[in-house]
């Protein structure tokens, strides 16, 4: 197989010995050193795209971390090296960094290395602005508000007049939905505290949902045993009935439920909660519903596979929807969007002096960075935005729809093999559920006797893969099961061709376990 050689990048002789003190903003007569240099550093790069989309290449050269720290010098100098080190640095990160956009990279919801997304992240490093003021980034404030109304109009008709916001990803978007709804119920909770709440809040979420929830409750004071996790059916839907159920419990008790979190997509069987049958009850006892799309979220932009899946998220007060995982945006892109206009900005104001003065030139309401916790906001929309204007709508649909027909490839495929493959549900997204099954075992009957055996052997096929370099699938036990494996389709480089291969080179590597 071929790799990157990083010695290949060589400076010309006048500019290697340079320092980062030579070139700009220090020396204005090296502009065109400072240029040599970064074209170096794009050369690394695009060595780095070529290699990741070249199915012949590793998708990884796995080193446990005690060599690896003997392989890459980490150290920090006393004196500045030199550029030409600092291109060599730069080459070297990549050859041991894990191709996430090799068309054989199966392992995480965020996938693929979209190419318009990428540039966007490099002129978005360039700009190197801060998200909070108008002042400071006019252009991308505007592109936000208006990615963020588009997408809102996604979500629904009635949430146009909402309000919305990038975050720094799914599990802080939902922490923000948290604070709202909290903030909607008990308006005096920011200036007065816990003392302006007269008894136990309680919030309920499925059994499969994301971890973020519960951390939910421990970082906002609830604790983890008030957050409620409703038991889901076999395919990871959360049961409305024992929703209703735990509220009516917690309200007997004299606690205040609040809050409810359906999950579209959760994160190891991409289960869909019935979002109607919940908002139904959210209604009935006055809960605040929160639906966590991080994942599935993607879905709302097909009209083939929006429904039923995400049927009813425009009842929701709140939605969570990352473009960095099915949308294919670069990491990281996290949206939280709201029902109702204005509370992200009462809920969470500050209104700090030095940066959100009242009597500025322009229209204060477009200085975003009040309504957010954190003050300093990364730019994560110039890449969504110039994702989508060469995707534009169709694109984004045809991009979904085309990942759930590789995933409807993948289950006839193994469907076709079930000696050696077993296929644990049908899925409701991307997420392939499945275990592998090696010679030794192919005649003996399925039990869960098996599936224990199947389970011990995930992590040494894990095993095999990541230190052969050719494939990448992940692997986690459930609460009804042991180890199985969970493959993820969300890349656009993936083709009929890389599901074949995953399937033959499982086998290749897993045959005689
Ligand atoms: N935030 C969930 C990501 C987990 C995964 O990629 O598997």
């Amino acid at each position: 197989m071929a790799s990157s050689n990083s010695s290949n990048y060589k400076l010309n002789a006048a500019i290697e010995k340079l320092s980062c003190t030579d070139i700009l903003p220090y020396k204005l007569e090296n502009t065109e050193a400072t240029c040599e240099f970064l074209k170096k550093v794009v050369e690394v790069l695009l060595d780095f795209v070529r290699s990741t989309n070249n199915r012949n290449e590793k998708i990884l050269d796995f080193h446990h971390p005690e060599e690896m720290q003997k392989l890459f010098d980490f150290s920090i100098p006393d004196q500045g090296l030199s550029l030409q080190q600092l291109i060599h640095d730069c080459a070297t990160t990549l050859k041991y960094q894990v191709k996430t956009g090799h068309p054989r990279f199966f392992n995480q919801l965020s996938c693929g290395l979209d190419i318009i997304s990428m540039a966007g992240e490099w002129l978005t490093a360039t700009a190197n602005t801060n998200m909070f003021t108008y002042e400071i980034a006019p252009v991308f404030i505007l592109m936000e508000n208006v990615v963020m109304t588009h997408m809102r109009e996604i979500i629904g008709p009635n949430w146009k007049k909402g309000d919305s916001i990038l975050a720094p990803g799914g599990s802080i978007s939902n922490l923000y939905a948290f604070l709202a709804a909290r903030h909607k119920m008990f308006p005096n909770y920011k200036e007065k505290g816990i003392a302006t709440i007269q008894g136990q809040l309680v919030m309920f979420t499925s059994d499969q949902s994301h971890y973020s929830v519960k951390s939910c409750a421990s970082v906002c004071g609830l604790g983890t045993d008030n957050c409620l996790m409703v038991p889901s059916d076999i395919y990871g839907r959360m049961i409305p009935s024992e929703l209703e159920r735990l509220i009516i419990e917690r309200r007997n008790r004299g606690h205040i439920p609040f809050f409810v979190c359906c999950t579209s997509g959760t994160t190891v069987l991409g289960a869909f909660d019935p979002i109607n049958e919940i908002a139904d009850i959210c209604h009935k006892y006055g809960l605040w519903l929160h639906v966590d799309a991080a994942w599935g979220g993607g879905l709302l932009l097909s009209k083939k596979y929006r429904h039923p899946r995400l049927t009813g998220v425009e009842r929701a007060d709140s939605v969570t929807w990352n473009p960095h995982k099915l949308m294919g945006a670069l990491l990281q892109c996290s949206t939280i969007h709201f029902k109702e206009d204005g509370l992200l900005m009462s809920c969470n104001q500050m209104s700090a002096d030095y940066l959100f003065m009242q009597d500025k030139l322009y229209d204060i309401r477009y200085d975003t960075g009040d309504k957010v916790i954190q003050c300093g906001r990364h730019n994560d929309i110039f890449k969504l935005w110039l994702q989508w204007r060469a995707k534009g709508d169709e694109g984004f649909e045809k991009h979904m729809d085309r990942l759930m027909e590789l995933t409807e490839y993948m289950v006839k495929k193994i469907k076709e093999q079930p000696d050696k493959f077993h296929l644990i549900m049908e899925p409701e997204l991307v997420n392939v559920s499945f275990w592998y099954i090696p010679t030794r075992l192919r005649k003996v009957a399925h039990s869960p006797a098996r599936e224990q055996e199947l389970g011990k052997l995930c992590p040494v096929l894990k095993a095999r893969m990541m230190q052969s370099g050719t494939l990448m699938v992940g692997y986690q036990p459930d609460d009804r099961r042991p180890n199985f494996f969970r493959n993820i389709i969300s890349s656009a480089a993936v083709t009929e061709q890389d599901v074949d291969f995953l399937l033959s080179e499982m086998d290749r590597l897993g045959h005689d376990l």
